[in-house]
């Protein structure tokens, strides 16, 4: 029996939702607060009870971040390292259809369509059925075979309380001042977001006042720190698979229980580089959602520079300044986690 969701959807205050709309194109509707928890788009009430009951696998395997921390790189580690280097496949099937984003239909707006064949296959699925609201992505996660390896960046809180009894969750964290960078310019490239202010505005009037997709950034944080010591838990640091990828892919091997040799490691590492998964072309891991046009021209690749400090050539001292302010609004989480901003050598 499906459980009740266990918080409001609050849709933002007037003024912080015209402020939103001004300049997040993409958000017409504005967004809802999830219990001070989430912030995701008005239609994700249709979905919230679906995703809060939905049964995970025993050999499921989640990974779980705040966007823009690594996500896609995980993705494609995990699922090479659990499918034994299948480089063919790997080649041939799109990152997003072998690793569904469970939660996408929440994230599409109602005013646009997901690809063609993401829609074709829920009505194969599904005949007669109305795949608007079915939830067509969280179909794809049904269909998948197993062993399935599933996207999210729902916090813990609004996903199935017996989670981490379910299934194994890689949470991947990375630097809040790298993920505002990084996040700045996919808003601004998909045009689910199509956000048209500067940086600056960016920063002081959405990131620091939490009026963001997916904000509070902190406690989506906690949630996955609190969750660390878990068994069916890895929490990674993206700065520490720069530093060392094949020490944090000897980690999730154990994790993984995959078993990969040193040289099978070494071939994930090779597989799964920046400049690797970047020219991928045709196969790379968003090609479906650029087809289906749903990137902007003329900004910033999805993949982007797969660096760590690139928030120097961002941030002004004053926005540093109102950063670090926000930082201490969040404590005791923001001293807690012990981010790296600089790394000394990058793999
Ligand atoms: S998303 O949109 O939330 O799914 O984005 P996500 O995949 O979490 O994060 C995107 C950032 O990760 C970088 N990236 C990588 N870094 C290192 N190595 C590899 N292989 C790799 N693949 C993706 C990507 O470039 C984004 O960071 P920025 O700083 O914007 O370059």
């Amino acid at each position: 029996m499906a459980v009740e969701f266990p918080f409001p959807l609050t849709p933002f205050p007037e003024e912080v939702q015209a402020k939103i709309k001004a300049k997040f194109l993409g958000f017409r509707n504005g967004l809802v607060d999830v219990g001070g928890r989430h912030a995701l788009p008005a239609h994700y009430g249709l979905f919230a009870s679906k995703y809060f009951n939905y049964k995970f696998q025993e050999d499921d395997v989640l990974v779980m971040t705040f966007p823009r921390s690594g996500t896609t790189w995980t993705q494609e580690v995990v699922w090479t390292m659990r499918n034994k280097l299948d480089l063919d496949t790997a080649a041939a099937v799109p990152l997003d259809a072998r690793v569904p984003f469970i939660e996408l239909d929440s994230i599409i707006p109602p005013h646009a369509s997901p690809p063609t064949e993401v829609v074709e296959h829920f009505r194969r699925r599904h005949p007669g059925t109305n795949p608007k609201g079915g939830g067509v992505y969280l179909d794809l996660v049904d269909a998948l075979g197993s062993p399935r390896t599933i996207k999210t960046h729902l916090p813990f809180s609004v996903l199935s309380p017996d989670l981490v009894n379910s299934c194994k969750v890689v949470y991947v964290a990375r630097n809040p001042k790298d993920v505002a960078v990084s996040f700045y310019h996919q808003q601004r490239l998909v045009k689910s977001a199509e956000y048209v202010g500067s940086f600056r505005e960016y920063i002081l009037d959405f990131w620091c006042q939490d009026h963001l997709l997916r904000a509070p950034y902190w406690s989506h944080l906690a949630e996955g720190w609190a969750r660390r010591h878990h068994p069916n838990v890895l929490f990674l640091f993206y700065e520490d698979m720069k530093e060392d990828f094949l020490r944090e892919l000897g980690r999730l091997n154990s994790f993984l229980e995959t078993g990969l040799t040193e040289s099978q490691l070494l071939a994930v590492a090779h597989h799964a580089s920046f400049s690797g998964m970047k020219s991928r072309g045709a196969t790379n891991p968003t090609a479906a959602l650029q087809e289906a046009g749903n990137f902007k021209k003329g900004e910033a690749d999805f993949i982007r520079k797969g660096i760590t400090g690139d928030w120097t050539n961002f941030f002004t001292p004053d926005l540093e300044e109102k950063f670090e302010e926000w930082m201490e609004k969040w404590q005791p989480t923001s001293r807690e986690i012990p981010f790296k901003y600089h790394i000394e050598k990058e793999m």
